[in-house]
């Protein structure tokens, strides 16, 4: 339910269809990635803001300072916000725009992984530290070295490894970096060196990280999205190829692939048998919420599996001023999702 429908929405009507509520309302949050350590759910959101920033399309009303993580002591409890983790201001190589976090655990310490924009204009994905899951965390001096782009999401496999995916188009620079390195010209544009229709869709990257978590082990790869057919999705394949919010979960001991697409505001899925892909594009997990973006993180909790995900119902359609909910996700026999509707419309 994009941006150019809000006029026609009554917010009081849809939001008594909706299927779920906010899980705070004092703040807003959203891009939530949920993570359970020792028992206790964690979600580590973007805190959105209202910082004057007129809206386009790179995204500049997402001006986000710093970061809040909420736990829930269950699916059920109430979300407690933990208050103040990280500012801008504590992180040396960062300007603006603190947009979507993950975080995870090694050891007992805790990593929080967060995209932001340096000095020189060029989104980079940064690390910060903690003894407790819900911060403070103290950041590196510098960004991850070889980092680019937006969207971390940092995924344990069974062997111990952690990954990284990320990447995001337009605001999020993706398609400034198709010859390896950022191109600067048409800084206004957010769609500038895109591929045309025909051509492949601009992937996202998953690195290896370090055993100390804080950097790339090795060079990002490029994570293939494939169709039905083994080929690559289309760039003009706007229902279904990559945009931005990765996340990388397992069920079934398949990997699953999710993000969303953008433009067209679906949360999508493909599956693989690697932690690198390639992944088979599946279908949805998400029709569009209230409010342009869609983001989300699928996590397991007591044996079922959870959708986090933020609409901008609360705020009655500002896009950047977004909400975190939760919603039960359904898995055929065959371990494809039934997409969820976020209201009950008739
Ligand atoms: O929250 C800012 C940006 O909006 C995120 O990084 C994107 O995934 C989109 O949700």
């Amino acid at each position: 339910m994009p941006e150019e429908n809000i006029e026609h929405i009554n917010f009081e009507e849809l939001n008594k269809k909706a299927i779920s509520k906010p899980i705070v309302s004092h703040i807003y949050t959203a891009d939530p990635s949920a993570h359970v350590f020792d028992g206790k759910i964690y979600i580590y959101p973007s805190h959105d803001i209202d910082a004057g920033e007129a809206f386009d399309d790179l995204g500049s009303h997402f001006a986000m300072e710093d970061y809040h993580v909420i736990s829930m002591d269950s699916i059920e409890s109430e979300a407690i916000d933990n208050g103040l983790v990280l500012h801008a201001d504590d992180v040396a190589w960062a300007e603006k725009q603190l947009w979507a976090p993950d975080a995870n655990e090694k050891d007992g310490k805790y990593y929080l992984f967060f995209p932001a924009k340096a000095y020189d204009g060029i989104f980079r994905i940064g690390v910060a530290t903690s003894k407790s899951p819900t911060g403070p965390f103290t950041a590196q001096p510098e960004a991850i070295k070889g980092s680019f782009s937006i969207d971390p999401a940092v995924f344990k496999d069974d062997d111990g490894s952690y990954y990284m995916y990320f990447g995001g188009l337009w605001g999020g620079q993706l398609q400034r970096w198709r010859t390896g390195t950022f191109n600067a010209e048409q800084p206004d544009s957010p769609t500038a060196f895109l591929p045309k229709d025909n051509e492949p869709a601009l992937l996202p990257y998953v690195a290896k990280m370090t055993d100390d978590l804080l950097e790339f082990a090795e060079k990002p790869k490029e994570l293939e999205i494939l169709d039905e057919n083994g080929n690559l999705l289309l760039a003009g394949d706007n229902n279904r190829r990559f945009f931005e919010a990765a996340w990388l979960h397992k069920h079934n001991n398949k990997y699953y692939f999710s993000y969303s697409t953008g433009d067209t505001h679906f949360i999508c899925y493909a599956i693989g048998d690697n932690p690198y892909g390639p992944f088979t594009y599946q279908g949805k997990i998400l029709e569009p919420v209230v409010g342009w973006t869609s983001h989300h993180s699928v996590c397991d909790v007591d044996g079922k599996s959870y959708l986090f995900y933020h609409d901008s119902s609360l705020s009655k359609g500002v896009t950047h001023l977004r909400s975190v909910k939760i919603a039960e996700i359904t898995y055929r026999k065959d371990g494809t999702i039934v997409p969820i509707k976020p209201y009950k419309l008739d």
